[in-house]
């Protein structure tokens, strides 16, 4: 029996990372005064770690080592990344990035089956309401049985925290849902929570290691444009 479908965000739900994350945090360091770029293919390697005052505070580590931190560095991270939150946010209200194909017809088509919906993601919740509302309008909202995100739970992917947080939230056993991400960050973390995991691929996650996926894509494809299978058995 299948219960409820639980999606990943940012890869998954819509291209956000490029256009939209990349972005917001180069507005926000600039904001600060500060002289790093993050360029595309940059970010691509960054996008290893997972959340984004992780991804700063690593990226100060590894490739700003003389960078004169300031003594509250927790703080200046926190701080420069809630400019970047807001950044991101209103790149969304401006309506530049929709959701994926095939995605507001998963959403639909499950909620006719009346089977239902939640959300398993690292990034800051006020992101995740930002993008329902931006591409679906304000009631989209309610559609979800639970929106896991953030630091709600301290352990971001890979770890499968977030997942299992979810799982206790609604109650739901984990062989009666379905999970869908886009990275192999992403797979490892609805793996770890046994839950049974489609994959659709993006520009900076192709190639990656889907090891575990029940089914790896290119997109969800819409009756115009079928996705094609890249990897397991679209029937089985
Ligand atoms: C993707 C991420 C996120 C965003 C940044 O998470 O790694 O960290 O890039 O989000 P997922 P924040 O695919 O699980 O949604 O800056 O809000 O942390
Ligand atoms: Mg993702």
């Amino acid at each position: 029996e299948l219960r409820a479908l639980i999606f990943d965000v940012d890869g998954t739900l819509a291209d956000t990372e490029r256009d939209g994350h990349r972005v917001a945090f180069n507005r926000a360091f600039a904001d600060a005064g500060l002289d790093w770029d993050w360029t595309v293919p940059l970010y691509g390697e960054l996008l290893s770690v997972t959340g984004g005052k992780e991804r700063i505070r690593y990226f100060i580590d590894r490739y700003r080592p003389d960078f004169d931190a300031p003594q509250d560095l927790d703080g200046f991270i926190a701080a420069l990344h809630a400019a970047k939150t807001r950044h991101f946010v209103e790149i969304l209200e401006g309506g530049a990035i929709p959701l994926r194909p095939g995605v507001g017809r998963l959403f639909e088509e499950a909620r006719q089956a009346g089977v239902q919906l939640a959300i398993a993601t690292t990034t800051t919740p006020k992101n995740v309401e930002a993008l329902l509302v931006s591409t679906l309008g304000e009631d989209a909202l309610d559609w979800f049985a639970c929106i896991g995100a953030g630091d709600i739970v301290p352990a971001k992917k890979p770890a499968p925290d977030i997942y299992f947080y979810v799982l206790e939230q609604t109650g739901w056993p984990a062989e009666e849902c379905l999970a869908f991400e886009d990275s192999a960050n992403g797979v490892r973390s609805s793996r770890g929570a046994d839950l049974k995991t489609i994959v659709t691929i993006n520009d900076y996650t192709r190639g990656q290691n889907f090891d575990g996926a029940a089914l790896v894509v290119d997109q969800f494809g819409e009756a115009d444009a079928p996705f094609a299978v890249l990897a397991g058995d679209a029937g089985g």
